[in-house]
């Protein structure tokens, strides 16, 4: 079978890749217009922006072959923009599509959900998918599903998600064409299988895929929308030069106490923190030294298979010096992301940087060789902020930034949806509200609860919390959605590690200011904090690290109290 995988020069096509590695099937890349001859079966895992995909296409002299491969009748299975191409055209560009569907795709409203639409979402009404199984969808355009208006579009179409108000098409399949939104090589073992079957189905003379039903669907009363369950690895060299996955204190990775015990048992070395001391004869865990919870690649290995929606490996002490030539992060991300197939974000270091050599590296390429390496997004940190404290100083805040920033460039070449904003805040209490004339006097937090009598505003920081800047958590997430972040981070340095709970303060307040998805952060110390967050907040996902670093909590138990209480939570195949 001449399997090829199309290539247009952005975006992760290496999960493609290690996905159809990991099922043993062989493939070869396109690499001249020639070899869409040699093709038997072609994949096209369009990540990123519409127009950069077409344009990337027509550079490479690629649109034309394309259109022919497909007219000939041979098998096609478009991944998001690889499913977008087929139709006429894209409001994300000028340029048109193939015109293969008779429709075009057009921006979700944002009105009453965030944009873009990343996360787990059940497809409905198609044969051949699994109702009950989330995919993993991340998008901001989508191709409306209206058979009263389009029949012929319709006829295409295989299936339909609801998201908020919108029912839009997940899956098409005509004839030799099939395509879907959401990503399968991201989508778990419920992705692995849909793209097993069809490559197998694609070989023999049944497909297995069952063509579209070409029936009218009804929008679901409720969309299967899922909230993601984030495990994060913070990692960092320790005192003898390996990387580890390390945890802080409210930021602080150094051991307070120095402890020994026999492997397997559990020492408390603060009130906060409870080591599982690893399978040496006898470990020692010095006070002073780095923090070590494991190897960054095992444990996105163990947190896949144990159900993680999510992986992010934040490089937590590249604002030191990260040459983009010896960054040991590329190997790092290259290995996991050849045995997880979710999300993966990579966060640290994402700016300009200079290899040893003198040579510069810009912040989009060194963005492009994580992704190129099998990062879906990138996390950028201190640069955010400073971009915004830019963006504010010309603009006064309003304007929009001058194309410059790492946000603004990531986002035009692989779509705002791979750019993450992390975000660093940590409180700041004032003494007494009635006589306060400082700046943010609609931003201050007034205590309730055990709090009752305490107010304070968040604000942020750079490298780690090191530096404190003079710009607020909600100036910064209103700048980095105006500079074009698809996803906002939010960590709170006075609840990371503690265990007790998210900030719900920190977190209304910012789901509150933006219309891109907010992923809490910091203080998770049980599965009920999860619950919490998300019945106390309105934030899309919930991300934690050191009860499951330290195995007091597994992520299937939060998913399970979740379900519990009634929140929706990703079903996928154990
Ligand atoms: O500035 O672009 O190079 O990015 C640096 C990145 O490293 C940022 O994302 C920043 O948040 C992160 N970082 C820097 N120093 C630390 C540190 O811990 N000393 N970690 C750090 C941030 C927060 C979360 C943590 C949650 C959950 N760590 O990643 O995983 O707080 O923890 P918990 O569940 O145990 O409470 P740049």
């Amino acid at each position: 079978m001449g399997l090829f995988i199309l290539d247009y020069g952005a975006g992760n096509v290496q999960s493609l890749a290690n996905t159809l590695q990991s099922l043993g099937h062989s493939f070869q890349w396109i690499t001249s217009p020639a070899d869409f001859d040699s093709a038997t079966n072609l994949i096209f895992p369009g990540v990123g922006a519409f127009q950069t995909a077409v344009d990337g296409l027509i550079s490479r002299g690629f649109l034309e072959p394309l259109r022919q491969y497909i007219i000939s009748g041979r098998p096609y299975f478009g991944i998001c923009i690889g499913m977008q191409v087929l139709f006429q055209s894209s409001t994300e560009g000028s340029t048109p599509g193939l015109g293969i569907i008779p429709s075009k795709i057009d921006l979700f409203s944002n009105e009453e959900k965030t944009v873009p639409h990343m996360g787990w979402n059940s497809p409905k009404a198609a044969k051949g998918l699994d109702e009950a199984l989330h995919y993993y969808f991340v998008h901001s355009y989508r191709a409306i599903y209206d058979p009263d208006r389009e029949p012929d579009a319709a006829q295409w179409v295989h299936s339909v998600t609801q998201y908020g108000q919108e029912v839009f098409v997940a899956t098409v399949h005509k004839d030799n064409v099939f395509g879907s939104q959401f990503h399968p090589e991201k989508s778990g073992e419920a992705g692995l299988r849909l793209l097993d079957v069809w490559l197998r189905g694609s070989t023999s003379t049944t497909p297995r895929l069952s063509p579209a039903p070409h029936v009218p669907f009804l929008p679901r009363p409720r969309d299967g929308f899922t909230k993601r369950i984030i495990a994060c690895m913070d990692v960092r060299a320790n005192d003898q030069g390996d990387l580890v996955v390390t945890k802080g204190d409210r930021y602080d990775v150094r051991e307070k106490a120095t402890v020994s015990a026999s492997p397997g048992s559990h020492s408390t070395t603060t009130t906060t923190t409870t080591i599982i001391f690893p399978s040496s004869p006898l470990a020692v865990v010095v006070a002073g030294v780095v923090r070590n919870l494991g190897k960054p690649v095992a444990l996105a290995g163990r947190y896949y298979a144990a159900g993680a929606d999510e992986l992010a490996l934040l490089n937590i002490t590249s604002f030191r010096h990260s040459p983009l030539r010896d960054q040991p992060m590329l190997a790092v991300v290259r290995a996991a992301a050849a045995m997880v197939f979710v999300p993966l974000t990579i966060g640290g270091g994402i700016r300009d940087t200079v290899d040893p050599d003198g040579t510069p590296q810009s912040a989009l390429e060194v963005a492009g060789a994580y992704f190129r390496a099998g990062a879906d997004k990138v996390s950028i940190g201190s640069e955010a902020v400073y971009a915004v404290e830019r963006l504010r100083a010309t603009a006064s805040g309003g304007g929009r930034g001058d194309g410059s920033s790492a946000i603004e460039t990531i986002a035009h070449a692989y779509g705002r949806q791979a750019v993450v904003v992390s975000i660093d805040p940590r409180r700041v209490y004032i003494d007494d509200m009635a006589t306060y004339d400082g700046p943010r006097r609609d931003e201050l937090i007034l205590g309730t609860g055990e709090e009752e009598g305490k107010v304070w505003w968040y604000q942020c920081t750079v490298s780690g919390g090191r530096e404190t800047r003079d710009l607020s958590v909600v100036e910064l997430a209103r700048g980095v959605e105006t500079l074009g972040a698809g996803e906002i981070l939010l960590n709170s340095i006075d609840r990371d590690g503690t265990g007790l709970g998210f900030d719900l303060d920190l977190v209304n307040l910012v789901r509150k200011n933006v219309r891109i998805p907010v992923v809490a952060s910091s203080g998770a110390g049980n599965v009920q904090h999860f619950v919490d967050v998300f019945e106390k907040t309105n934030v899309e996902a919930a991300l934690a690290a050191g009860i499951f670093h330290r195995g007091e909590v597994e992520i299937d138990e939060v998913r399970e109290a979740l379900t519990k209480a009634g929140i929706n939570a990703r079903k996928r195949i154990t």
